[in-house]
């Protein structure tokens, strides 16, 4: 008898059961598993690739028309959005899980299958809109993920990669980011590193390019304070041959690597006192060097680095030399944060351009892969903001299925009692409600440039219940997120969160002498940047609404998640800590989610969401009844599968199990085909 692959099929359903279950079956490296609808991966660590052929094999049976429901894998994911989608809604795909937890390595499956689905058959010489839809990735991850103390290969940004179809074909995509981690460039924890493309770029490049960049690769590679790797090189080979893939020409990319050499060369500029408070950077090798490759003269750019502009009024700018080292190095810092900022973003831009469908109003799949739960040693704005998107998404996760499936099952009898999850409405109330709240009195503090206690963030955080008790030092403040308590340091926070770029800084760009400079989007102009952000123009503000409007582009669509969960911290194959499992499981409502698939009907639908799904199947003289109601329903559902018992129709709402929704979903394609084939007849018939 073959095992069941879903865990509301369990036996038992607890805990317990589900952690030896998923143990179980990681050691025998089958790391996918149905929580009803949703999919827990389980992040192997190593290639377990040919333990998957029972599954694929059993999908692409599924495909030629066999009957029975989808095996587990994220292909079947793919393969029932895809479905969806040809049915007529747009579909996503939201992957959660903490940093480490394998979001990236499932979005990137999940691309590549559903582009090979569509390129299967197709066999042009040309760059082929697939071709550039899977190149976009690693170039995106090149300049957007980076080695952290978790992950080899974290995502710094968020990224909702649209796959865009237009008659039933692939036609392009999109991607919109936010949550770019931009300090990173300039600061990062110990052992960390900045940006790959940084490390790839000065292994890879030849030494002849690197010397016309005034670049030497061994004292770069030292400088760049991290560990180079032996991959760096040939990483660079596959990210060069990404951009000319898609269409940036020898000059484009080398005008790209020269703005990330300037970076480095800002990085090393040095500063020195010509009197006891004033400062000058020094005009020597590394000066000249940025300024060349920024296009611009290097006094000018020593003197916008060194002085401060206080305010600026309708026809005057006050400035005022800057009086220490630290204000001098802020403004280089400000400098090369803005500038690759500004490079990512014109890079998201150029791959939008170049994957853009050109339909009006296509129909899209959507994945949605964020920078994933943090919580190190040192915990500071970057991670209050990773950690808040994470609670943001989880708070989708929770209404738009656990919540609203819980009560519809309650409504109907087919679950007892309450189920038990972690809610994290008041906490997010406490983070980013109206004041007093934690995101609220650093706004405050960030407007006043004053500095924020520990303490006074504590007692916001407290107000909701969500600060943990024994937190550390006294600069530091506890949250009790949904995946764990993180402890944040409040010095740094509100300087960061002020995130100020003075004009001096964005004129001095726009009046470079190359092209790309001037033409990388200036921080006021950001993408996405919400008109009611200009008011509390933070951070946080800014964050608070681009992931409001990152989550609002998923309304209407069918949403499927994936749910990643990491076995052990170490990253270690085979290894799988129990305690470090629980607190993830439980994080992801996956005992609840078990406990409702056990009740047999993963799907449910409304009778107004019902018919606009299966409209074919309705009857005509019926499709127009302004409400649906069950008679209707079970008459149409008796016509199509009679007697099915995948179908249950509740008071309210219709349940589906597995097997049920892929049997109404192919009969509303024959129906829809039939359809189609009739009208076209009768076409031919009128000519
Ligand atoms: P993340 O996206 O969830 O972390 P990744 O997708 O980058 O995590 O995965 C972390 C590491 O685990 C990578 O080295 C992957 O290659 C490896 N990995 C993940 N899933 C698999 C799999 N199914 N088979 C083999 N290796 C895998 V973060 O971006 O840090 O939140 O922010
Ligand atoms: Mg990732």
């Amino acid at each position: 008898m073959t095992e069941t692959s879903d865990l509301g099929k369990l036996p038992c359903v607890s805990e317990e059961s589900i952690i030896e279950f998923l143990k179980r079956r990681l050691l025998s490296k089958i790391i996918y598993t149905w929580a009803g609808s949703n999919l827990i991966a389980v992040n192997p660590f190593e290639d377990v690739a040919g333990a998957e052929d029972p599954a694929l094999n059993e999908l692409i049976r599924r495909r030629d028309g066999a009957r029975g429901p989808l095996p587990a894998h994220v292909h079947s994911i793919a393969q029932t959005a895809h479905h969806g989608l040809q049915a007529g809604t747009d579909q996503t795909v939201i992957i959660s899980g903490e940093s480490g937890a394998g979001k990236t390595f499932s979005a990137h499956r999940l691309l590549h299958y559903l582009v090979q689905l569509e390129a299967s058959g197709s066999k042009g010489t040309g760059r082929t809109v697939e071709q550039k839809l899977n190149v976009s990735n690693p170039l995106l991850e090149a300049f957007g993920n980076a080695r952290t103390t978790n992950n080899g290969n974290s995502s710094r940004f968020c990224k909702l990669f649209r796959l865009e179809y237009g008659g039933g074909r692939l036609r392009g995509g999109a991607v919109h980011t936010c949550l770019f981690e931009k300090t990173r460039v300039m600061w990062r924890g110990a052992g960390e590193r900045s940006f790959h493309i940084f490390y790839q770029m000065v292994a890879g490049l030849p030494a002849g390019s690197l010397h016309a960049l005034g670049l030497d690769r061994h004292a770069s590679l030292s400088e760049l304070s991290g560990h180079a790797c032996d991959a760096d090189a040939t990483d660079f080979a596959v990210t060069e041959s990404a951009m000319a893939e898609l269409g940036l020409s020898g000059e484009q990319r080398a005008a790209v690597f020269a703005v990330l050499a300037a970076l480095l060369h800002l990085s090393r500029l040095r500063v020195v006192a010509r009197t006891d408070d004033q400062f000058e950077v020094e005009d020597d090798a590394a000066l000249q060097w940025a300024a060349r490759l920024l296009g611009v003269s290097a006094p000018q750019l020593a003197e916008t680095l060194t002085e401060q502009q206080l305010a600026a009024g309708r026809s005057s700018v006050v400035r005022r030399p800057c009086q220490t080292e630290q204000e001098v190095l802020a403004r280089r810092d400000c400098l090369v944060r803005e500038l690759y900022d500004g490079l990512f973003r014109w890079l998201v831009e150029w791959i939008n351009g170049q994957i853009a469908s050109g339909s009006a109003a296509p129909r899209a799949i959507s994945l949605l892969d964020i920078s994933g739960f943090e919580s190190l040693e040192t915990n500071s704005l970057e991670q209050l903001c990773i950690n808040y998107a994470n609670e943001r998404l989880q708070q989708f996760f929770l209404a738009s299925f656990l919540r609203r499936l819980e009560a519809a099952f309650l409504e109907e009898g087919l679950i007892g009692a309450r189920l038990e999850y972690p809610d994290n409405g008041r906490l997010l109330v406490a983070l980013d409600g109206p004041a007093p709240s934690v995101f609220g009195a650093l706004d405050e503090a960030s407007g006043l440039r004053q500095v924020v206690p520990a303490s006074q963030l504590s007692a916001e955080a407290q107000r909701a219940a969500c600060a943990a008790p024994g937190a550390g030092g006294e600069h530091t403040f506890t949250v009790r997120h949904f995946c764990g308590p993180v402890s944040y340091d409040a010095r740094a926070l509100v300087a960061k969160n002020r995130d100020r770029v003075d004009a001096t800084l964005t004129a001095l760009l726009a009046g470079s002498s190359e092209w790309l400079v001037r033409q990388l989007p200036s921080p006021a102009a950001a993408p996405g940047t919400p008109r009611g952000a200009r008011r509390r123009n933070t951070v946080l503000a800014r964050l608070q609404l681009s992931v409001g409007a990152l989550l609002r582009r998923l309304d209407g669509s069918d949403v499927q998640f994936v749910r990643c969960v990491r076995p052990n911290g170490a990253g270690a194959p085979g290894l799988v800590a129990d305690a470090y499992m629980r607190r993830q499981l439980r994080a992801a409502g996956v005992l609840a989610t078990a406990r409702l698939s056990a009740a047999g009907f993963p799907f449910r639908l409304t009778p107004t969401e019902f018919v606009a799904r299966y409209t074919e199947l309705v009857e005509l003289r019926q499709r127009a009844e302004p409400r649906p109601n069950n008679q209707l329903l079970t008459q149409t559902i008796e016509r199509w599968t009679p007697d099915d018992p995948g179908v249950r129709v509740g008071t309210g709402h219709v349940f589906l199990t597995r097997g049920a929704w892929y049997r109404l979903g192919d009969l509303c394609q024959l129906a829809r085909r039939s359809a189609a084939g009739r009208l076209q007849r009768c076409w031919r018939r009128r000519r």
